[in-house]
């Protein structure tokens, strides 16, 4: 059974449901699924902001100036911050939580920090999930907070209805950004650090870099903006910005077509997992497991284990 009351307590915006939410799904315990049909019927509320980029970039000091923005417009915000390296939460998170200690006991701000070493990409389904909860929960905004190494920040836009890719000025760190695929996944730039020196040619030469982007008259135009995260500077513009992307998904239907997207990609993803779990039943993993000395020795190919395993799956599912 679902825990007593924890559907009204989360519709009721009760932090600690939420957090208890959370922790079901993150266990996989055998209930998670259930919660998540319920409340799913109160979803899609929530407009989910993504921020990646490199390692240090000020993706946790932007999204603590951004939340106390729209704390002052008496908006409510749900973090959650991924760390796609530590199977922990220490390291780096404890400097996260240090950062935003001063909107952590904000009764409108909710916090997660979450592992997700071992999924594929840095947004595991786990991650996803947990938005879910905040969004049933009626916060008005979600910000996921990804480091952008490896695959992960490229999975933040798969979840995310606007992206924003910082980076900061230190040479050579946008044209990697380039190179790695930011550029397709970045709704806009934020160029952090623009206190620091080179600011001015980081900026004219991503600025060269997004002119050659191919567009037509429809397609949104990736902007970049000069922010001082440190000094809550840019704050106000990087929140107008994320409207404007806003207004331009919403105006052209865009936001609802973006949203059937990821659906579809999580879906395939449950299916798979579902399938996954039916196909290694015990007396299928048993049987592979025997036959790898055969496989070895030359007398049978792996396609043809293969295929018997497969084709036991497939008469067990008719
Ligand atoms: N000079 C300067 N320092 C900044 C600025 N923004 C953030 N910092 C500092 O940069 C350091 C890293 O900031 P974080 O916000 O933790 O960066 P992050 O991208 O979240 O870091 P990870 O999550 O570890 O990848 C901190 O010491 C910040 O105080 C800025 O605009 N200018
Ligand atoms: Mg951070």
């Amino acid at each position: 059974m679902i825990p007593d009351k924890i559907i009204e307590r989360i519709f009721s915006k009760d932090k600690r449901a939420v957090s208890r939410a959370i922790s079901l799904i993150e266990t996989g315990n055998s209930y998670s699924t259930e919660l998540l049909k319920e409340l799913h019927k109160r979803i899609g509320r929530a407009y989910r902001i993504g921020i990646t980029g490199p390692p240090g970039a000020g993706k946790s000091t932007l999204t603590n100036q951004l939340t106390k923005f729209y704390r002052k417009q008496n908006k409510t915000v749900g973090i959650i911050a991924v760390d796609p390296t530590s199977p922990f939460t220490g390291g780096a998170l404890l400097g996260d939580r240090v950062r935003m200690s001063d909107i952590g006991s904000d009764e409108g701000v909710f916090i997660r920090s979450m592992a997700t070493r071992g999924s594929l990409g840095g947004l595991s389904k786990k991650t996803i999930d947990a938005a879910d909860i905040i969004d049933a929960a009626g916060y008005d905004y979600i910000i996921f907070e990804t480091v952008g190494v490896g695959q992960s920040e490229l999975d933040v836009a798969k979840a995310a209805d606007t992206t924003i890719v910082v980076l900061v000025p230190e040479s050579g760190d946008s044209i990697q950004a380039m190179k790695a695929g930011l550029m397709e996944i970045a709704d806009f730039f934020v160029l952090n650090k623009s206190d620091r020196p080179g600011s001015d040619s980081a900026l004219s030469a991503l600025k060269t870099i997004l002119m050659f982007r191919e567009h037509t008259e429809k397609s949104w135009l990736p902007n970049i903006l000069k922010a001082v995260a440190s000094e809550n500077t840019g704050t106000r513009e990087i929140a107008e910005e994320i409207a404007k992307h806003k207004n331009y998904l919403e105006a052209n239907g865009f936001l609802k077509t973006k949203r059937e997207e990821h659906y579809k990609v999580r879906i395939k993803e449950i299916v798979e997992h579902l399938m996954k779990n039916e196909l290694w039943r015990e007396h299928r993993a048993e049987s592979l497991d025997a036959s790898l000395a055969k496989v070895v020795e030359g007398e049978t190919s792996p396609y043809e284990i293969a295929e018997t395993l497969f084709n036991d799956f497939k008469s067990t599912i008719k």
